[in-house]
Order: C-alpha cells, then structure tokens, then sequence
C-alpha cells in the first residue's frame, strides 16, 4: 500500500522553510475515499504521480467515461468503484461521484504546500470548445456556464452540474467552466471533463521551491 506524502508547516517558519516529508519511499500523493450512505455506496482512489491506471466502474456509463476522461488528462491514477440507486435517479450518484472524487483529491495534496493551484485548460472535442479555469486554494466556488439540455446516452444531462458543484465544494476549488461552442451534448460534455483533467494537472503539479501558493502564508 502506498502512503500519502505528508508535509510538514511550522508556523514559525516562513513558507520558503516548509518541509516535504513523504511517508513512503516513493513520495507519492495518495488520497481514498470510502462513502456509503442509502443512495450510494463508493469507493475512490487517486495517485497524484500516476502511471496511467484507470480503472471506473459506477453502473453509469456515460459518468465512467467522463471520470476517466478527467484522470486521463489528469495525469493522475484512479480506481473508482461503486453501485448507487440509479433505479430512483442517476442523481444521487452523479452528486456523489463529485463529493468522492474532491475527497480523495484534496486527500491526496495534503496540505497543498508546493502545489502550483492556479490553471486554465481549453479541451476541444470536434466542434465542441471548453474552458476550465481553477484555483485550488480551498475556496469552493462553481461557475458553470454549460447550456445542456436533454439527454445523453440514458443520461439527463442537467444532472451533471452537480457533479462540478460537489467537487468544487469537496476539492476547495474555485472552477468556473464554460463552453466556448458546440452542437453535439456528449462532445460539449466531455470536452469539459477534458479541460477539468488538463487544468487540474497543471494545478496539482509541485512547483520547484514552492511553499504555500498564497500571498496570505495559509491558503482557504
Ligand atoms: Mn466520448
């Protein structure tokens, strides 16, 4: 089992003076999440550092293939399992899926020292062009400018949104995304989760030298 890195802040020290102390060897950032309530039942884990492992499995297609597409472009591994009453409404586990997910990230970069935080990402897909803006800095905010309506797949697409409102709360991440043009729903869908992946990379990402990212000393 790989540990999460874990960083040390004294507060008497200046920011430039954090120290990095990895709990394993390999100093890698791990978060897990394990969430069961009477709706849903999942289980996530993130490597930071990844090697390409994805593996998705919630019983909604469409949600696998956009998680996928996020740690993909991430660059970040991630094995997400679950069931949920999608028999009720796909809701509940679309919701979930973001409040996993955030957990298991925000787990994973710890105190967020060294981290890069701020990124932009435009992903086209075809005709469809979105834009994800993030800030990382444990301020939760959604901006979601994404007109979609009707159905993919068997999926109501209206129901995505919260998805993004689960995982901004649940990161702390500011995300405002929006989509710059497009015809097609499951394009317009997924070239979102595309630029969240490319975005969240870049702000995950540990800057060489860097201490707390936040002109403040402390970030939130
Ligand atoms: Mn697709």
């Amino acid at each position: 089992m790989r540990t999460r890195m874990r960083w040390r802040c004294d507060l008497n020290r200046g920011p430039r003076e954090l120290k990095a102390e990895p709990r394993s060897s390999r100093g890698l950032r791990v978060g897990e999440v394990v969430r069961k309530s009477k709706e849903t039942q999942l289980k996530a884990t993130v490597v930071l550092e990844g090697r390409g492992r994805v593996k998705v499995a919630t019983g909604l297609a469409f949600v696998d293939h956009m998680l996928e597409q996020v740690a993909r472009y991430g660059g970040f591994d991630l094995t997400f399992r679950g069931t949920g009453d999608v028999h009720v409404d796909p809701h509940h586990l679309v919701e979930d899926a973001g409040i996993v997910l955030g957990e298991a990230l925000s787990k994973a970069l710890g105190d967020r020292a060294g981290i890069t935080r701020f990124a932009s990402a435009y992903a086209p897909l075809d005709e469809a062009l979105a834009r994800v803006v993030v800030d990382l800095g444990k301020r939760p905010y959604l901006s979601y400018n994404v007109a979609l309506r009707g159905r993919i797949g068997t999926l109501e697409s209206e129901v995505l949104e919260e998805f993004w409102k689960a995982l901004s709360i649940h990161l702390g991440a500011t995300i405002h995304v929006d989509v710059i043009r497009g015809r097609n729903r499951h394009h317009i869908a997924e070239a979102t989760f595309k630029a969240l992946g490319l975005a969240l990379r870049e702000a995950m990402a540990i800057r060489p030298g860097g201490g707390v990212p936040s002109s403040k000393g402390l970030l939130g």
